[in-house]
């Protein structure tokens, strides 16, 4: 009997297409690759293999199946699911629960099927939706092959600004190199004038003392000679002047040719000495700066073509309500609130997150908020054709997220994006 029902089957198959002839069989709510596990022509076994029903229990809106199996097309089990096919348009599984409720889940009408025709809430609207959602992924489609183009010559440009970046590494270390030889020389010339300075200092002071104790009409005798020697002594052409000549070879420190020392002039050269030092050294660390901020650029991933090279450094913002959300790439990420309190960091570039790799990036340790976490932000990169955030949200306190869509994450369709073949049976 069942293999004179089955023959039948195949006879009715050959008569009408295959499709149909698959829509016959299979009971409402019942997606297409489940079909053949109804078979009217057989008892029903529960897809848990818990118990086995007369096919005539399927859809009868009662629940006999533990795991919902017999009611894949009325509300009768718990957790069951029902199946719009949605011809036209994208099928959808929705929860059984809403079959019949009188609201439209599926653009075919197909969940609220106890309704009279006339009175039904649902028109048939899939082919109207099937057809501008073709047309949104043709325009998707049209934007991933344009982003493409520019994101190849994205990558093009950050290869160009590596190996401009690696030349420039190599000039800056010979920079280096000539600042270190100047600094060395310098140094020396500053630890030199340094010595003559304090010599010259030391001895000026006795000069003065001396002198001092020359002109004094001092009282006691031995003190006079005493001061009389030394003074002598100094005073080598013996005519009871103590001068320039005589303070030997430091007058060269009576560089305005005054005829006089002045503190100023004692310590110029010294200083000259020590300022050239200073600049040398401080050149040596401004070149070191450049190098490791160059160096540090040349280590960060940018992506596994380099396709993100190009945003490093460049500053998007984002207003909302309340904020002004600024995004530095490969930086730092801030909140500036629009009534004029002091901006706020949320998060420092970190790493990529998430699967698949390159889609999501992770900015972290900002400013602590009160009582909680240090502030965070994920950025969620989306393919566009003008690099721009397109949200900002806080999702939980103090945990924060953006899109933001750019030609550098332009590599293929989403998946959810492109319609399939099946989706438009
Ligand atoms: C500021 C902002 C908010 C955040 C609170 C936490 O107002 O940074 O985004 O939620 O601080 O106190």
């Amino acid at each position: 009997m069942e293999k004179i029902s089955y023959v039948l089957l195949i006879i009715l198959c050959n008569l009408f297409s295959l499709i149909t002839c698959l829509n016959i069989v299979r009971p409402r709510g019942v997606p297409f690759e489940r079909a053949s596990l109804y078979r009217p022509e057989k008892d029903f076994s529960c897809f848990d293999g818990s118990i086995v029903i007369p096919f005539s229990f399927v859809n009868d809106d009662y629940c006999d199946c533990l795991d919902s199996s017999d009611e894949p097309g009325t509300s009768a089990c718990p957790n069951g699911t029902f199946y719009c096919t949605n011809a036209g348009h994208t099928s959808l599984v929705i929860p059984s629960s809403r079959v019949n409720d009188g609201i439209c889940d599926c653009c075919d009408g197909s969940d609220e099927w106890a309704f009279d025709q006339k009175k039904s809430p649902c028109g048939s609207t899939c082919e109207q939706l099937g057809r501008a959602a073709r047309v949104e992924a043709e325009r998707v489609q049209q934007m991933y092959v344009a982003g493409n183009e520019i994101r190849a010559q994205l990558i093009g440009k950050a290869k160009e600004q590596r190996a401009e970046k690696q030349n420039k590494i190599s000039d800056l270390l010979q920079q280096k190199h000539d600042a270190e030889v100047i600094r060395n020389q310098t140094m020396k010339e500053k630890e030199e004038a340094a010595n003559i300075e304090k010599t010259v200092l030391n001895t000026y002071h006795l000069v003065e003392e001396l002198t001092k104790k020359h002109q004094d009409e001092a009282k006691q005798e031995k003190d006079k000679i005493e001061a009389q020697n030394a003074f002598n002594s100094i005073d080598t052409n013996k005519n009871n002047i103590i001068d320039e000549d005589e303070v030997g070879a430091y007058s060269t420190f009576d560089q305005n040719k005054d005829g006089t020392i002045s503190q100023d002039e004692k310590d110029a050269k010294a200083r000259k000495a020590r300022e050239s030092f200073e600049e040398a050294d401080r050149r040596i660390r401004d070149i070191q700066r450049e190098i490791s901020h160059l160096q540090e650029s040349l280590t960060k991933d940018y992506g596994p073509e380099d396709e993100f090279a190009t945003l490093d450094g460049e500053c998007y913002e984002f207003a909302d309500r309340d904020y002004v959300y600024k995004l530095c790439l490969f930086d730092q990420v801030t909140q500036r609130p629009k009534n004029g309190g002091s901006e706020v960091r949320l998060g420092a570039w970190n790493k990529w997150i998430g699967e698949p790799k390159y889609h999501t990036m992770l900015y972290d340790r900002g400013q602590s908020c009160w009582n909680g976490p240090p502030r965070s932000t994920h950025v969620h990169l989306i393919c566009g054709l003008e690099p721009a955030i397109i949200s900002a949200s806080e999702p939980n306190r103090c945990e924060y997220a953006m899109d933001f869509v750019v030609p550098s994450a332009c590599t293929q369709p989403d998946e959810k994006t492109q319609v399939s073949e099946h989706d438009e049976l």
